[in-house]
């Protein structure tokens, strides 16, 4: 499944790194693209393994917020 999720408070290429990391860190997500511009973060994973609230607390305790 591929899905973008709405991240606020990315603002360069650590915050790229965060994310992206915490992401591929999680079982079943295969690739994980931060597009700062945009404020999003585009997921692909297998939704029987990772489901979208995990991914969603992964990028908060990285301390950015998530829009629902
Ligand atoms: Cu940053």
């Amino acid at each position: 499944m591929e899905k973008t999720i709405n991240v606020q408070g990315m603002t360069c290429g650590h915050c790229k790194m965060s994310v992206e990391g915490a992401l591929k860190k999680l079982d079943g997500v295969s690739a994980a693209e931060v597009n700062l511009e945009a404020g999003s973060v585009k997921v692909m994973f297998d939704d029987s393994k990772v489901n979208v609230d995990t991914m969603k607390e992964a990028i908060e305790e990285q301390g950015y917020d998530v829009e629902a």
